[in-house]
């Protein structure tokens, strides 16, 4: 079947019988994609700020960021300009983790996310709550090279890979849904891959 835009619905399989989502192929290569250029950031004034409907505001500096429960998971990465790379060992800190911190209030139910450099992407809460969502430092077992998003990085497996935001500097909670960077510029607000939600004007 195809949809409006030509492309087959189906679901694909890779050469290990793993499923890819509609419309991508898969590569061990790991490209760089940024708009912009990769900021400079001293790690001595890294800062990441947990702020809006939060009970109380939060700033982490980066020793204490990384003294937050580590977690280590295996994740697939879906960019939208088709390519898929299944297998990645990411290392940080939990979604769920940082929440325990920062108490949002009952009204946040959109968060957020902020980076160096001015990019941001917004996601519901309740995707974000899934258990393999985190805040990551460390990529293929190194630490994350600035052009992928170092010193840090958001990871979102089950959404295209411009909600990973790179480089992030704080998390917004919000009762509103707000469009981020390329979700004003015609991206899908949702951006699951799994149902082909690339661009605002997709079927879905
Ligand atoms: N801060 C920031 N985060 C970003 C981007 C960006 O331009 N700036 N690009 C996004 C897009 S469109 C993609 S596909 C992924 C790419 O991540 P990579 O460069 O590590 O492959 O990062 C996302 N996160
Ligand atoms: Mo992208």
């Amino acid at each position: 079947m195809l949809n409006k835009l030509g492309r087959t619905t189906e679901i694909n399989q890779d050469i290990e019988g793993r499923e890819v989502p509609p419309g991508q192929f898969v590569t061990d290569k790991f490209p760089v994609l940024s708009y912009g250029p990769t900021p400079e950031i001293d790690i001595n004034e890294w800062k990441f700020r947990i702020f809006g409907l939060v009970d109380g505001e939060v700033t982490l500096d980066w020793k204490q960021f990384n003294e937050l429960p580590q977690t280590t998971l295996d994740a697939e990465f879906h960019c939208v300009t088709q390519w898929s790379n299944l297998h990645n060992t990411w290392e940080g800190v939990l979604f769920n983790d940082i929440l325990k911190l920062a108490q949002p209030k009952a009204e946040a139910k959109f968060v957020m996310l902020h980076c160096y450099g001015g990019y941001t992407t917004n996601l519901p809460l309740e995707i974000v709550q899934d258990d393999d969502v985190l805040f990551a430092h460390s990529h293929q077992e190194k630490p994350l090279e600035p052009k992928h998003g170092g010193p840090l990085r958001f990871v979102v497996p089950k959404r295209y890979a411009w909600k990973s935001a790179k480089w992030v500097n704080g998390l917004e909670f919000m009762a509103e849904d707000k469009p981020g960077f390329w979700e004003v510029r015609g991206y899908h607000n949702a951006g699951d891959p799994w149902k082909e939600e690339r661009f605002s004007d997709d079927l879905t």
